[in-house]
């Protein structure tokens, strides 16, 4: 058994949506030092430019396209310049934090859209290119709202949970042509997106939200964008070739925990 050509992901392209910065950029960074050539893209030039930066600081060539992946015509065009896949990241998301009974059903489905039908539009954009090579790995990223629900991200957790059930859909209808499709569940983990939940009250002192998610995690902390570099690595090489359907949750223990008794 050879370990480095186990993970090893020399002559690969991986392609990682909404890799500007987050989670995204963190697994495009671990697939880069697995040897893959990285494709990534976002909806903001000015995002695009910081990150074709930030790759290059950590001397990864990225190449970088502005491609918004609901939009199925710049998803086709952006393949025709990539080439092939041998890897899809499906990270791009959003998330609208809004009581379900306040939320307009445009604002559901803008959520929809990005986080369940962009991950299905990317997707089968791939699959038949996977095919005629004799394979390829597909990840997508999910989240605790897989299975969880909480006040406020209805649309959201209808996205993931979806997202869940169509990363075994894939892997169901095309596992026979030697495609793996798995999920990454992160935790909670400190980006952008969750930055609005950590942010500190005006009188200085720690946000509830805070608070509450270091008492929900048995590590007593939020996660980083690096604690998914493994789970990534291991989902997209050869490590994983017999690992299907799955969903890995690298959420600090969250899932298993049923939370702190009162004191
Ligand atoms: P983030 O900090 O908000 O980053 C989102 C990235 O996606 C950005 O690069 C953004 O760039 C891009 N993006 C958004 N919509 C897009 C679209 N339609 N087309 C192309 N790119 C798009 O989010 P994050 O926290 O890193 O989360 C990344 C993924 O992990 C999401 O799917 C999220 O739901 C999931 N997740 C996050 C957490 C967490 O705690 N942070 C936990 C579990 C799962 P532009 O704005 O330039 O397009
Ligand atoms: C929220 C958060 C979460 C996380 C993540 C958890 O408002 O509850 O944004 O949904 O981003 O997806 O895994």
């Amino acid at each position: 058994m050879n370990f480095d050509e186990l993970f090893s992901l020399k002559g690969k392209t991986a392609l990682v949506t909404g890799a500007a910065y987050g989670i995204g950029f963190a697994i495009a960074e671990a697939l880069a030092a697995a040897g893959a050539d990285i494709a990534f893209c976002c909806r903001s030039k000015e995002h695009l430019k910081k990150a074709l930066d930030g790759y290059a600081a950590d001397g990864i060539s990225a190449r970088g396209f502005i491609c918004d992946v609901t939009d199925e015509a710049q998803v086709a065009k952006m393949l025709e310049e990539i080439g092939s896949v041998d890897i899809l990241v499906n990270n791009a998301g959003i998330i609208k934090r809004i009581p379900m009974t306040d939320m307009s059903a445009a604002e559901f489905k803008e959520v929809i859209d990005t986080d369940l039908t962009a991950p299905f539009i990317v997707s089968k954009a791939v699959i038949p290119g996977m095919i005629e090579r004799g394979g390829g790995k597909i990840i997508n990223i999910c989240s605790m709202m897989s299975e969880l629900g909480r006040e406020t991200v209805s649309a959201y957790a209808s996205a993931k949970g979806g997202l869940k059930m169509l990363t075994k859909n894939i892997a169901s209808e095309y596992g026979k042509y030697n495609i793996q499709c798995n999920g990454i569940g992160p935790g909670y983990i400190a980006t952008p997106q969750t930055a609005p939940l950590r942010e500190p009250l005006p009188d200085g002192s720690r946000h509830p939200f805070d608070s509450f998610i270091i008492s929900k995690t048995p590590a007593g902390r939020w996660g980083t964008p690096e604690d998914l570099y493994g789970a990534a690595v291991f989902l997209a090489s050869k490590a994983s070739d017999f690992v299907n359907g799955q969903i890995l949750y690298v959420d600090g223990g969250i899932l298993a925990y049923i939370g702190r008794q009162p004191d």
